[in-house]
């Protein structure tokens, strides 16, 4: 299979194979999806099924091309296939599947982690960044015996119970399931408060001094779009968790490797005393991680009382995949991510000043989200008020001129060492033409 290197405007947009796939999907399937955000709710019309991917494409099964900015949801920084990956997992195919017994590249892989990561000392493999941060927050609350664990408006750790809250108005308020299934006991030990804003964090330590056991924060927002931290608010962070006798846990999955060679702990220098890990450190196989200072990692069983298990934590699949992945993030790929993602800011940014469409780029490393509205996005409000019905039809106008997006306003667009700067200039021609068409 080539290389993609252009993709063709797409002159017949066919898409009859995916339907009949997509239809046949939601006969088995809840939506016709193994994750919601797939099934294009928020952007209408139906999904491509993707038959195949090579470098910065996806091929559809009926044959369209897109350059692809979904990117798995952020594992695939090197682009899909990538050679050494591929014989990374080939290798380890040889060697057997899974054994539910130590094995080296479990050990190699949390060397390499612990290497990266600045003040990380111990590392635990599970298979998801849900497994990851609902474990993070068993063993914040077991670290410092407190129950009650803030997050924030947007903020998104997977679909452990205890993060499935709503923030209420407000603030700082108690949580709310904002699932049915998710029962108030499970509910009642959240709360929110409000991305960037230290105040509204301070009035919920101040409101109980002594209950917080962590603060759970993506250093960089990336599930209300990208939403980097206001200056000193990371710091802010770390401060009060330290007055307050509170955790703080950086959830790295999405920003882990992603926003630097040390993830964003490396980035804002700041550490944190857990962090949790997905996504990039499986190279597209199943895994997740937390981690911290030993201290707190000897809690965890069976070293320590704090019980956390999985059949295929450790998987030597995706731990070479993991290994091989994090290889070639270096400084010089890191780099190339930047001059890339950068352009394709600039790109999209200039391309909405000319048609005078009101938009903001915001931008971490080679993460992005374009929010159609007139001011900076600094929260999950923020997000709220930009024009969501512009960007559905920006999203068909680039899915049907061959680019991928994430099918959500607010999610975020990632770039990866694969995407050519033909690539990057062509997404930036079709946005402009895209754009246009939503005016
Ligand atoms: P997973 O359980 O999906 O591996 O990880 C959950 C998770 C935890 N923390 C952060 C910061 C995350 O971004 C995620 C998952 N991210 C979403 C994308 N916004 C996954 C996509 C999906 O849900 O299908």
């Amino acid at each position: 299979m080539s290389n993609h290197e252009i993709v063709d405007l797409h002159t017949e947009y066919s898409t009859t194979i995916s339907r009949s796939w997509f239809e046949r999907a939601q006969r088995v399937l809840p939506g016709g999806v193994n994750s919601p955000v797939r099934a294009f709710k928020s952007v209408g019309g139906q999904p491509p099924v993707i038959a195949y991917a090579e470098g910065a494409v996806l091929v559809d099964v009926d044959g369209n091309e897109y350059i692809d900015y979904i990117g798995s949801w952020g594992p695939m920084i090197l682009g899909h296939r990538e050679p050494s990956v591929v014989d990374a997992v080939h290798s380890a195919v040889d060697m057997g599947f899974s054994y539910g017994a130590p094995s080296t590249p479990e050990v190699c892989l949390a060397e390499e982690i612990i290497t990266r990561v600045p003040g990380l000392e111990m590392v635990r493999f599970v298979n998801s960044g849900t497994e990851a941060t609902m474990s993070a927050i068993r063993l914040a609350r077991a670290a410092t015996k407190r129950n009650v664990i803030i997050k924030f408006s947007g903020g998104y750790h997977g679909h452990a119970d205890s993060f499935l809250v709503q923030a209420g108005s407000g603030a700082a308020t108690f949580g709310l399931p904002d699932s049915p299934g998710v029962t108030p006991g499970a509910a009642q030990d959240t709360r929110c408060a409000i991305i960037n804003d230290l105040d509204s964090v301070r009035a919920l330590f101040e409101a109980e001094p002594d209950k917080i056991a962590a603060v759970i924060v993506e250093p960089v927002g990336g599930n209300v779009g990208c939403i980097p931290p206001v200056y000193g608010f990371l710091a802010g962070l770390r401060k009060l968790c330290t007055e307050f006798g509170a955790l703080l846990i950086f959830d790295e999955v999405m920003t882990g490797f992603r926003v630097a060679r040390g993830g964003a702990i490396e980035r804002y220098n700041i550490t944190p005393d857990l962090a949790t890990f997905g996504k990039v450190i499986g190279g597209g196989l199943p895994v997740g991680a937390y981690g911290g200072k030993k201290e707190i990692m000897s809690l965890v069983a069976p070293q320590g009382p704090v019980y956390q298990a999985g059949t295929l934590s450790g998987n030597p699949l995706a731990m070479k995949a993991g290994l091989a992945t994090l290889a070639l993030l270096d400084d010089v790929a890191y780099r190339s991510l930047e001059r890339k993602s950068a352009r394709l800011e600039e790109g999209l940014t200039t391309a909405c000043k000319e048609l005078g469409i009101p938009a903001v780029v915001q931008r971490v490393g080679s993460m992005l989200t374009l929010f159609f509205t007139d001011k900076g996005v600094k929260n999950y409000a923020d997000a709220q008020t930009c024009d969501h019905t512009r960007f559905r039809k920006f999203f068909h106008g680039m899915l049907e001129r061959g680019a991928h997006l994430p099918p959500s306003g607010y999610e975020c667009w990632f770039v990866s060492t694969a995407h050519s700067d033909t690539q990057i200039e062509r997404t930036i021609h079709i946005a402009q033409e895209a754009l246009a068409s939503t005016k």
